[in-house]
């Protein structure tokens, strides 16, 4: 947004010390819109491997590894397997073919390969009149996988001298799985960020806060993470983030972005919904994300409207719906 007071304080030091630059010449990149079809491509690009085993009715809780994705290809066989994400069920083949996983990689490195040894003919299919670095870029974009809406990351910095408004900071926004992970693979988990601070996800067009016309008249389905392992904290913010991004709710126009507030009483993990009255879908999300993240008993879900939190006194919100 206008301002970022430190933006260097959420990159990780290893990434700070070598990327800062990369970071922000990547950015406009990541803010290219035109996202497409594909949760489909998204499993694809995300898990090329679990073609050998079945899919998971409820796939395993991912554990991130922080591996720079540099090019798609790195980025596609980085990726951790999404919790959430749903994971296409693998064509069965007969016992004598190759090994399926195998055979996806290999589809999709060739491919890669054919593509990056045929600029000329790229160039000439796009548009003559492009520089190199447009044509790289155009490229590039052409071999990543687009998720099906485009995301912003916002970072909120506590600083009693500003107003709760101008302590948002818009970071950067992304369209595709590759520059999730890129981004991700780049920044401070939850768990490292300031005490008072926040991490927003949101769909493009929506600031994080109620004042939003998306937000307005809704609310968020809110965990409070009472003594939480940091290492738990990162993986339910992950699987939140999955989510989202692999778009696994039926109410999908009804999803705005999650918040995760960090704070010493107890962090929160949150994510807004649109429309406060839509019952059904209020409880679609709700129920999805129980059993996406794999929720216990001690972990509570409730739905409490922005116009309830506005008004609050203390503490406590009313809740209009407990799963
Ligand atoms: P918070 O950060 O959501 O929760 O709201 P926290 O820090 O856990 O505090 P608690 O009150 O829930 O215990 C803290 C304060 O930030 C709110 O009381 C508001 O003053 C401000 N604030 C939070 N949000 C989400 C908004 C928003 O969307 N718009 C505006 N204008 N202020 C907000």
């Amino acid at each position: 947004m206008k301002n970022f007071a430190d933006p260097k304080s959420i990159f990780k030091s290893s990434a700070v010390a070598a990327t800062s630059d990369e970071q922000v010449d990547a950015s406009p990149d990541m803010e290219t819109t035109g996202a497409a079809e594909p949760c489909q491509e998204l499993a694809e690009a995300e898990a090329p491997e679990p073609a050998t085993t079945a899919a998971p009715s409820r796939a395993p809780s991912p554990s991130p590894t922080p591996t720079p994705a540099s090019s798609p290809a790195a980025a596609a066989t980085a990726a951790p397997t999404p919790a959430p994400t749903p994971i296409p069920t693998p064509v069965s083949t007969p016992a004598s073919s190759p090994a399926p996983a195998i055979a996806v990689a290999t589809e999709i490195e060739i491919e890669e390969e054919e593509a990056a040894a045929k600029p000329e003919e790229c160039q000439t299919s796009i548009d003559p009149m492009l520089d190199d670095d447009e044509i790289a870029k155009r490229n590039e974009k052409l071999l990543k996988h687009p998720l099906q809406n485009v995301w912003t990351l916002w970072y909120l910095e506590n600083d009693r001298t500003k107003s709760w408004e101008d302590m948002q900071n818009e970071i950067t926004s992304f369209d595709t799985v590759e520059d999730f992970w890129s981004l991700y693979n780049h920044i401070k988990p939850p768990s490292e960020i300031k005490l008072g601070s926040d991490y927003s996800l949101f769909k493009k067009d929506i600031r994080p806060m109620w004042e939003d016309a998306a937000n307005n008249n809704g609310g968020r389905w809110v965990i409070t993470l009472n003594k939480i392992l940091k290492d738990d904290l990162d993986k339910l913010w992950l699987d939140v983030l999955l989510c989202l991004i692999g778009e696994v709710f039926d109410h999908l126009d009804q999803i705005c972005g999650a918040v995760v507030n960090i704070r010493g009483k107890s962090n929160k993990i949150s994510i807004w919904t649109s429309n406060g009255n839509n019952q059904e879908a209020i409880l679609e999300i709700g129920h999805k994300l129980r059993d996406a993240l794999r929720l216990g008993p001690q972990n509570v879900l409730q739905y409490q409207l922005h116009k309830d939190t506005m008004v609050k006194q203390g503490s406590n919100v009313k809740s209009t719906y407990t799963l």
